[in-house]
């Protein structure tokens, strides 16, 4: 049996995403870092469509969210505007 190691990315969130695309691999469990700045604005909200999920963010934070990896495909999100936009992208598994 495989040992899964856990996927950790990190997003800079401050005046929009840094990365704004992020790579994960499907079936190893992931969680992304968003790692706030000052001046958030509303970016304070994040919101994954395809998820049904919406989180607030702090200022000078850091929020780890759980990414499900099942599924290849792409997740986007957004803050509460729908103004700032990224992506997390699941690899497929070969
Ligand atoms: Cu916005």
């Amino acid at each position: 049996m495989f040992f899964k190691k856990e996927q950790v990315k990190k997003v800079v969130v401050d005046g929009g995403y840094k990365p704004d695309v992020i790579h994960l691999k499907q079936g190893i469990p992931a969680k992304i870092k968003f790692k706030t700045g000052q001046n958030i604005g509303c970016l304070n909200e994040l919101v994954f469509k395809e998820l049904d999920q919406k989180y607030e963010l702090e200022k000078s934070a850091v929020k780890v969210i759980d990414i499900p990896t099942d599924q290849a495909g792409e997740l986007n999100f957004a803050c509460g505007m729908d103004m700032f936009h990224g992506k997390v992208v699941i690899d497929e598994a070969k």
